[in-house]
């Protein structure tokens, strides 16, 4: 809800060094070429205490004015002590001092580069600046009008081991696990019903335990934090293979500690003041992505996509994204700062890195509002095209849709058996369909590349049905549809096709 009304992150995230008040520059002309109606960018420890004690928000004032400028609202993300599993946000006073800000140890005894969530130092420090940042955020933004939400830390875990085995971690370790854990998370091998972590979870012991020690922490940054200012909070996730079995941690198969689809229930027990677990999407198969949008959306953690890859391959991941009724999805690493993140991303940081992304945002922009009310009415839904690029249908109430790729406009593919071309623009998956059931019969449809057709389903089953009036057009800023063209003819009798300019179209459909 942002002022009163469901709302859609239409977002971009910059890139890691792009916060401080000389690079918003090269951030914001990016921001507006995607349409972009949210930015999710970096606020470090580092840059806020660079001295102990001595606050410096000079960057989030400039930040949070230039924003209202540009009107585009800002999600801020807290880079403390952990940043990609590193210190490397931490302020120099602190991120070096071993006695005080202790590091995580393996299991041979040796401090590692990982902080240990068990410092008490370390909380205290990252929550003091932290909620300085929040108490700043409320003098700064008092009625949520630009920042809308706050993540907490940036992709907690550790790469090397499964858990801490300091001094600290040991004793916690040895203890009961906390009922309310022990009421969420069930223990996926044959395990006591209580008693210590590993007595509960046997070989899954040390990545739960691990995540709990993350989660019982940012748990205290959160609470901490809205205590002073009550934003929503989040945290990331680098994600594991959603398609992968699961087995213990072993050899880097994943980053253990982290907000993992598998300890989801971990984190809502340990940590009830963050809201969401998101996935940060870097995986561009389109089953992972299916699986990792299916294991991320829960009743209770809802979906929000706060980073994905920029490559032109995740443009069509909004459709599935924002259909499946996302509260927002950002494409990362989005701003004119010359340093590519390919092969994760984009190769290049220019215009027609943008484009692929600015395309859809554009059409979804006039009707924001609209499309976050559908969504949160539980009316929307969404397809990507698939790297199969097979016909893909969506359920909706009385109606089926069939949404296929690389048809022509006019005819079908049967009737054409020899032609061996292709419509230009799909030599690589790009399509994807939106739809909005508005009512029984009436449809919002947002797409590209695709061909739509529904067949009665539900009470319409078997019975044969005519597109009663198909308009494109565009919802104006009031909410009030501007028709441009009426389709008919070939222009609907082979379905609704879409080619690579997203158009939006307003559909009444009816059987007889
Ligand atoms: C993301 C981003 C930024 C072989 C990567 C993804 C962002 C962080 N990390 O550009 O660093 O701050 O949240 C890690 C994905 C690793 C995948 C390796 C695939």
């Amino acid at each position: 809800m942002v002022d009163g009304a469901p709302f859609t992150i239409l977002g971009v995230q910059a890139h890691n060094s792009s916060n401080s008040v000389a690079a918003l520059k090269q951030v914001w002309p990016a921001v507006m070429d995607v349409h972009a109606n949210t930015l999710e960018i970096p606020v470090a420890w580092e840059q806020v205490e660079p001295v102990e004690g001595k606050f410096d928000f000079s960057y989030v004032d400039a930040l949070v004015k230039q924003a209202r400028q540009h009107k585009v609202r800002l999600v801020l993300l807290w880079f403390g002590a952990w940043k990609n599993t590193t210190p490397q946000y931490m302020p120099g006073w602190a991120k070096f001092d071993n006695q005080r800000f202790p590091r995580m140890v393996d299991k041979a005894g040796k401090p590692i580069y990982c902080m240990s969530p068990f410092g008490e130092e370390t909380l205290k420090a990252d929550r003091k600046a932290f909620v300085a940042f929040m108490t700043h955020l409320r003098k700064l933004d008092e009625d949520h009008r630009t920042v809308i939400m706050v993540q907490v830390e940036n992709e907690m875990g550790t790469y090397s081991q499964a858990r801490d085995y300091g001094a600290k971690a040991e004793a916690a370790f040895r203890q009961a696990v906390p009922p309310a854990v022990l009421a969420r998370k069930k223990s996926p091998v044959p395990g006591a019903a209580s008693g210590t972590w590993s007595e509960v979870y046997g070989p899954y012991a040390d990545e739960y335990f691990h995540a709990w020690s993350f989660a019982r922490y940012v748990e205290e940054l959160a609470k901490a934090g809205r205590a002073v200012y009550n934003l929503p909070m989040y945290v990331n996730n680098n994600l594991r293979d959603p398609l992968a079995p699961i087995v213990p941690w072993k050899n880097e198969n994943f980053v253990p500690g982290g907000p993992t689809y598998d300890v989801i229930d971990i984190y809502k027990a340990a940590a009830p003041h963050i809201d969401i677990a998101a996935p940060d999407i870097y995986q561009p198969e389109s089953a992972k992505v299916a699986a990792d949008l299916d294991l991320f959306q829960r009743p209770d953690n809802a979906l929000m996509v706060p980073e994905m890859g920029n490559s032109a391959n995740y443009a069509r991941y909004l459709y599935q994204i924002l259909g499946r009724g996302s509260l927002g999805v950002a494409p990362f690493g989005i701003d004119y700062f010359d340093y590519s993140n390919f092969p994760l991303g984009a190769k290049g940081t220019d215009k027609a890195m943008a484009e692929p992304f600015g395309n859809i945002m554009a059409v979804f922009r006039p009707m924001e509002r609209l499309w976050a009310k559908w969504a949160f009415e539980g009316r929307t839904h969404g397809v990507a095209e698939s790297d199969e690029r097979t016909p893909q249908t969506i359920a909706l109430k009385n109606w089926k849709a069939t949404v296929s790729f690389r048809e022509w406009q006019f005819g079908e593919k049967t009737w054409f058996p020899d032609l061996k071309d292709t419509p230009a623009g799909t030599e690589t998956p790009n399509g994807g369909v939106a739809i909005a059931q508005t009512g029984d019969n009436t449809f919002i449809i947002v797409g590209q590349y695709a061909r739509i057709k529904l067949d009665g389903d539900g009470v319409n089953a078997g019975k044969p049905s005519l597109w009663d009036r198909v308009e494109e057009g565009h919802f104006d800023g009031a909410g009030k549809w501007v028709m441009e063209r009426l389709w008919n003819g070939d222009q609907v009798d082979y379905g609704l096709n879409f080619k690579g300019k997203p158009l939006v179209l307003k559909v009444t459909i009816a059987t007889y």
